[in-house]
Formats: structure tokens, C-alpha cells, sequence
């Protein structure tokens, strides 16, 4: 059997950067997220094949990466036949733009439809959570919670929409400063923050706060009060990337540059706010009546700023 699901990558407001299970990736603190459009993954899964073959992007992947793939297979059913892979995506892959979320959700739900299981939106968050854990995030559209949870087999760690992405019509602007690989993945920079930053447990205690402050923000639609946590998130989650040891380091001079030019416009009136993840590029949080004005202005420093609105859920295509 085949199935050819898309899923769109989330870009989290309040960061997920620990964990409290490796294998399950279970996370240490619970975050919140946008998920994106225009952005997506899109993957056929072929249930029954010749051989396990994976193929991204046109071309064909026997590293790690496809290993990766195959075990998230053998996690939905151990029994499996071979299977064949084959993804899209129209965006930079692994390069701090979120792939690894749309990644694993357009997988989670090909492979559960490929397979002929039937999964709710819940379980195949929770499935996709075990791919890479902010997967968990893009099963939904629009607002998401990923619940940090308590259960140590993760049944109580998923993504939850708390509104829909027509709810508030922000614009989230991706400054692309490199669109290259990033130098540390994400696992094993949590696992090094975890046992070597002397802010990580600070991290952890402070960012549940965080994250029932910024639902308030999100159902009040303040873009002020979500702007100014997700920015602290953001900074502090940085804070213990670099305090680690050996440190981490995603910030190049170009991204200093545009949180720069980003503070400059909110001193000339225009709100908008930034974040980063596990890698050099920007992303900008803004009105929509803003985004072009902040995109002209940013474009000075670097190209493409991409100007994105908030994206669907995941699902089946034919
Ligand atoms: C996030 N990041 O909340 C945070 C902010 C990067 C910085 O989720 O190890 O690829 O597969 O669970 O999901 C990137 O980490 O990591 C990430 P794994 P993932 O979006």
C-alpha cells in the first residue's frame, strides 16, 4: 500500500531545548509553537518494496539519516515489510528551519495511512514525537502546545492546537542568513546542555511560566506581551546553548545584525520581535500589515526573508 501525506514545519515561540527521555524524546520543559505554511514536506511511503530505501530530495540517503527513517518505521510496526521513502522539501533541510518537524509529521501520518493503521491526531503525535520531538508540534495547524507531560512512556506529551491558524493573522518573516547544515544537531546539543550548562535546571524550572503566559497572549492576541516571552524564551535558551561546554553556538554576525535592525524598528514604532532556533537564520514575529515594511527593511542585510502566515494541519494527499 502507498500513501502521500504533506506536513508543514512549526517554529517555536517557546523553545523545547532538554530532555527528560532520550529515547522517547520526552522533553524536560513544554513549549509552544506556530506552525507554518508555504513550507512543507511532503512524502509517499510504499508499504511493501523491494528493500528499505529512502530518497530525499531526488536523491538517494544511506547515512544515518535513512537508518533514522527506517527505525521511526519499526517503531509503528516491528514486523514490517520493506518500505520506500520518498520526501520532498521545498525549504532549506536542517539548517535551524524547522525540516526535522515537518519531516517526521508528514512520515508519521504516510506510514500510519501506508500501513493500513488508524491512528487518532493525538497518537500520531506522540508517534511522530519519537522521530525528532518538535514533529510532535506539526500534526496540528495554527497554535500549538507540546505538553512537557509526566508519564514516563510519553503518553501525555503531544502536540495540542489551542486555535486555529485563522484565529490571528500574524506574519512570522524567516531572515535565511545561511540555509547550510547546522555545526551541532539538536540531541546531541540538548544532551550537552543537559550535562554541562550550569543554567540548564534554571531553564527547565522557569519555562512552564513561559508557556502558560504566552497561551494567555496568543488567546488575548497580544503580540506585545507573546513578542517580549518569546524573546526571553529565545535568549535563554541561547544562553544555555552557549554556556555549555564545549559551547554551542548558533549566532553568526549577520544574525546579531538583524536582531539589531529588529529592536531598531520597535523603537520607530513598528512591533515585531525575533527568534532563533538551532541555527543562524531569523525569524520575525509581526502584524501582517507590518511584514512587508520589516521584510524591505531587513532585506538590506541579507536574502531571502521569506514573509510566512500560519499553516494547517498535516494530512493525506492523493
Ligand atoms: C524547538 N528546537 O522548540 C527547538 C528550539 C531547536 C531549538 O526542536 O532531538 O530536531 O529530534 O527532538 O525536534 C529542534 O529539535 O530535536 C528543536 P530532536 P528537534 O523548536
Amino acid at each position: 500500500m502507498k500513501a502521500r501525506a504533506i506536513a508543514h514545519p512549526n517554529i517555536a515561540l517557546i523553545k523545547y531545548w532538554g530532555k527528560r527521555n532520550i529515547s522517547l524524546n520526552l522533553p524536560a520543559v513544554s513549549s509552544l509553537s506556530l506552525t507554518l505554511d508555504q513550507f512543507q514536506t511532503e512524502t509517499l511511503v510504499e508499504w511493501g518494496s523491494e528493500r528499505d530505501r529512502l530518497f530525499l530530495n531526488g536523491s538517494e540517503i544511506q547515512s544515518n539519516e535513512a537508518k533514522r527513517a527506517f527505525q521511526f518505521l519499526d517503531r509503528l510496526d516491528p514486523d514490517r515489510p520493506p518500505c520506500r521513502i520518498v520526501s520532498h522539501n521545498n525549504f532549506p533541510t536542517a539548517a535551524g528551519l524547522a525540516s526535522s518537524s515537518s519531516a517526521f509529521a508528514a512520515l508519521a501520518l504516510a506510514a500510519s495511512k501506508a500501513s493500513g493503521q488508524s491512528h487518532t491526531e493525538t497518537e500520531l503525535s506522540i508517534l511522530a514525537r519519537q522521530g525528532s520531538g518538535s514533529a510532535a508540534r506539526s500534526l496540528s495547524g495554527g497554535w500549538v502546545v507540546w505538553n512537557r507531560g509526566i508519564q514516563p512512556n510519553g503518553q501525555d506529551s503531544y502536540g495540542r492546537c489551542i486555535a486555529p491558524p485563522d484565529h490571528w493573522d500574524v506574519r512570522m518573516l524567516v531572515a535565511v542568513v545561511s540555509a547550510g547544515r547546522k555545526s551541532v544537531g539538536s540531541t546531541q546539543g540538548m544532551i550537552r546542555s543537559k550535562e554541562t550548562s550550569p543554567f540548564y535546571q534554571n531553564w527547565v524550572d522557569t519555562s512552564e511560566k513561559d508557556v502558560q503566559e504566552a497561551i494567555q497572549a496568543v488567546q488575548k492576541k497580544d503580540l506585545h506581551q507573546l513578542g517580549a516571552l518569546m524573546e526571553h524564551s529565545t535568549i535563554k535558551m541561547h544562553a544555555v546553548m552557549m554556556t555549555s561546554r564545549p559551547t554551542i553556538r548558533y549566532w553568526k554576525p549577520q544574525s546579531l545584525a538583524i536582531i539589531e535592525a529588529v529592536e531598531a524598528l520597535r523603537n520607530r514604532g513598528i512591533p515585531c520581535y525575533q527568534t532563533m532556533d538551532a541555527g543562524p537564520n531569523v525569524k520575525i514575529l509581526c502584524s501582517a500589515e507590518h511584514a512587508e515594511e520589516i521584510a524591505s527593511e531587513l532585506s538590506r542585510i541579507t536574502h531571502p526573508i521569506h514573509i510566512l502566515q500560519a499553516g494547517s494541519d498535516a494530512k493525506i494527499i492523493h
